[in-house]
């Protein structure tokens, strides 16, 4: 019997999100990275892939996740926290990854201080969420794997052919 391969969508998260849960809770709510997770699998799930979910709170670490996932990954969802609005080598990295990327944050950006409202990494993302809290981590693979089934011209799962009428 032939093995299929689960395609997989890489959730990549910076520095200070291993925190989620007693980090400042009024801004970042009372969800914890693990709880982030087990929504990124289960959603990816329902779609019909896997996640390969990690966590660092160095830069270069960062940059190495990108580069182990770039030509595997059917797409990259990424929270480059603080490395969103500092890091070139973060956007360097993803530039070159071969599938589409969503930038994450679950705050609203844009509404808070000025230094956050840059971000290397939207130039280099086919779309950007913010402050949808855990739930624009679950709306990023979605949106991931409608691309996919786009690219591939069949879709992998009614969900996601629905989404591809509204594309
Ligand atoms: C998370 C961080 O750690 C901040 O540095 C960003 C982002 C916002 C978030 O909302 O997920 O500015």
């Amino acid at each position: 019997m032939a093995l299929t391969m689960v395609p997989t969508i890489a959730v990549l998260n910076g520095p200070n999100l291993n925190l989620l849960g007693s980090r400042e809770p009024a801004l970042y709510g009372t969800a914890t990275l693990a709880d982030v997770r087990d929504l990124c699998r289960r959603t990816a799930a329902e779609v019909g892939y896997d996640v390969d979910f990690r966590q660092t709170n160095h830069e270069g670490e960062l940059v190495d996740f990108v580069h182990e996932v770039r030509e595997t990954a059917s797409g990259v969802v990424v929270n480059a926290a603080a490395y969103t609005h500092t890091s070139i080598a973060v956007r360097d990295a993803l530039a070159m990854v071969a599938a589409p990327v969503v930038e994450v944050h679950l705050t609203n950006v844009h509404a808070r201080d000025e230094f956050r409202r840059h971000s290397y990494v939207a130039g280099v993302a086919t779309a950007v969420i913010a402050g949808c809290g855990p739930a624009g981590y679950a709306f990023a693979i979605r949106h991931l794997a409608a691309l996919d089934a786009q690219t591939a011209g069949a879709p992998r799962m009614p969900e996601v052919d629905g989404a591809r009428q509204h594309a």
